[in-house]
């Protein structure tokens, strides 16, 4: 239902005011609709083989979008960035164009297969896409793999002991709320941008509806408090359209069955708007300091 509910807040008709050109490829089904029983030594685990199924194909479309224009992907849950991640990697496995992730959610969706608790798999595409063990045989081959070095994670207040210590074994880059709030999104962020502008790189962006606080992005089944407010959000998206480094965006984690009055998905629109260059006025080309 997301990309339902994005399609009648009105995204496109956001983005094509903004002066681009839209190109829709409609919702992606997963050739085989049928999947084969897949057994795990985890038996939490929850439609294993539909997601594999999936990530294949919107791995597959991803790729075939190409890198020409910005590549947009509704979801749909988190799960969805297992595809997009892959084949956004195989992209630039094919352009030798340095890949980077900016991962905007409340979780770091760093559970392998085996360390997974609730079975949830949208909880381990960020592992997935890293090349942490336990995947093969379950999940499609990664063609080319995300460097986590390459990863910042930012807006996180929930992340359970497994995936805390593999996100500390591994060299990403993680801002919580406490740094949010004791340094401001702004130079946490410019110090990444910087880091994917001198490495020649193309940055592929996350959000999770859950990066939001909960009282202003209710429409999601994983809300924590103590989320971003929407200035924050804008003025990422902001920094992110003056940066001239975004290749392609996902809309995770929208569930309209959860939203009030359409405002989870309108702010998740006009979120995509402050990306794609919507100003409230022209910056003035004096510093103020
Ligand atoms: N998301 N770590 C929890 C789990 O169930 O594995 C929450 C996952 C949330 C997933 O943010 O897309
Ligand atoms: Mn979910
Ligand atoms: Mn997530
Ligand atoms: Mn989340």
């Amino acid at each position: 239902m997301g990309p339902a509910a994005y399609r009648t807040a009105g995204l496109i008709d956001v983005i094509a005011e903004l002066g681009h050109t839209v190109v829709d490829h409609g919702d992606i089904r997963p050739a085989s609709l049928l999947p084969l029983p897949m057994a795990h030594p985890n038996p939490a685990l929850r439609n294993l083989p539909e997601i594999a199924a999936w990530t294949r194909a919107i791995a597959d479309a991803v790729w075939r979008a190409g890198d020409a224009g910005l590549t947009i992907c509704l979801g749909g849950d988190h799960s969805l960035s297992a595809g997009t991640l892959a084949g956004r990697a195989r992209l630039c496995a094919d352009s030798g164009r340095e890949l980077f992730v900016l991962w905007l959610d409340a979780h770091t969706d760093f559970h392998t297969l085996d360390s997974s608790v609730s079975g949830n798999l949208h909880g381990v595409p960020l592992a997935y896409a890293c090349g942490l063990p336990g995947f093969a045989g379950y999940f499609p081959d990664l063609r080319a793999r995300v460097d986590p070095a390459n990863v910042c994670l930012m807006g996180l207040r929930s992340v359970d002991a497994s995936e805390r210590r593999a996100i500390a074994r591994s060299s990403a880059i993680t801002h919580d709320m406490r740094a949010i709030d004791e340094h401001g999104l702004a130079p946490l962020l410019r110090a990444f941008l910087e880091r994917v502008a001198d490495a020649g790189g193309v940055l592929h962006v996350s959000l999770d509806v859950d990066f939001l606080d909960p009282a202003i992005a209710p429409a999601v089944g994983t809300t924590v408090p103590g989320g971003a407010t929407v200035r924050e959000a804008h003025l990422i998206m902001e920094m992110l359209c003056d940066s001239n480094l975004v290749g392609s965006l996902d809309l995770a984690e929208l569930n309209p069955f959860l939203d009030e009055r359409g405002r989870t998905a309108t702010l998740m629109v006009d979120l995509v708007a402050s990306l794609l260059g919507r100003r409230v006025l022209d910056r003035p080309t004096r510093e103020f300091t």
